[in-house]
């Protein structure tokens, strides 16, 4: 018989919500329970695309914003086989940031609508949840300053916060609003329970197709 397939599991939120610190502890939470996982994040700067986005992040060079956007999308797709090769194999995915993050930060600039940007993505993998870090521009701050790279403004920020919530209306999309103010240990628990309800149902579903 086939082996199981494994879950894709996806942290979205704003800057600082936790979202790394959580993808790390919850491949640590599932291998310790004998499910084995691994984490991804997108954009993956290793490859010859990441590098070009993570440039254009730290500053280092200028992309056109429908270049980037598009970069972005490539960068998830050349990953494609290799992410599905891990689910069919058994192995749950813990992706920090994904599409929705491709959508939400470029269609927060000027001149971008959120079905323009969702269209690169089209037909990728569809987690079988997203988990969306829920913290207030306020408990942000607290978390310590804006780093150097582009993005990181307040103003920024708030209007990528109110394109997550526009993309959360999606009813096709698997979505759980996490309050990521509690305490480390507590967002965590959280989202270990959600990952493995979801974990136990994705074994007898087929992998399905974001936004299609
Ligand atoms: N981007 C895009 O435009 N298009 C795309 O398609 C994709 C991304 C995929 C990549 O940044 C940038 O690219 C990002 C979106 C854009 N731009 N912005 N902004 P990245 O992925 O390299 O880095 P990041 O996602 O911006 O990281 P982050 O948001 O700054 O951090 P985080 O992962 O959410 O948080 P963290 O590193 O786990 O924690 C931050 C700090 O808070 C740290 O000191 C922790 O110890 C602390 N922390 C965490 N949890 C707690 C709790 N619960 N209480 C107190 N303190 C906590």
């Amino acid at each position: 018989m086939a082996s199981k397939r494994g879950a894709l599991i996806v942290l979205e939120g704003v800057d600082r919500a936790g979202k790394t610190t959580q993808c790390k502890k919850l491949v640590q939470a599932l291998q310790q329970v004998g499910r084995p996982a691994e984490m991804m994040r997108f954009p993956d700067r290793t490859t010859t695309i990441g590098q070009l986005i993570s440039a254009y992040l730290e500053k280092k060079s200028d992309l056109e914003d429908h270049t980037v956007h598009l970069l972005f999308s490539a960068n998830r797709w050349e990953l494609v086989p290799s992410m599905k090769k891990k689910l069919e194999q058994g192995i749950t995915l813990v992706v920090d940031r994904y599409a929705f993050s491709g959508a939400a930060f470029t269609s927060a600039k000027p001149g971008f609508c959120i079905d323009w940007c969702k269209k690169p993505d089209v037909g990728l993998p569809k987690p079988d949840l997203v988990m969306f870090l829920q913290l207030s521009p306020v408990e942000a701050t607290l978390r310590g300053q804006f780093g150097n790279e582009r993005y990181e403004t307040s103003d920024f920020q708030k209007s990528v916060q109110q394109k997550f919530e526009q993309l959360m209306k999606d009813p096709s999309v698997n979505w759980k609003v996490i309050d990521a103010s509690q305490s480390i240990e507590d967002v965590h628990d959280n989202i270990r329970t959600h990952t493995l309800n979801t974990i136990n149902t994705a074994e007898n579903t087929p992998l399905g197709e974001l936004w299609k």
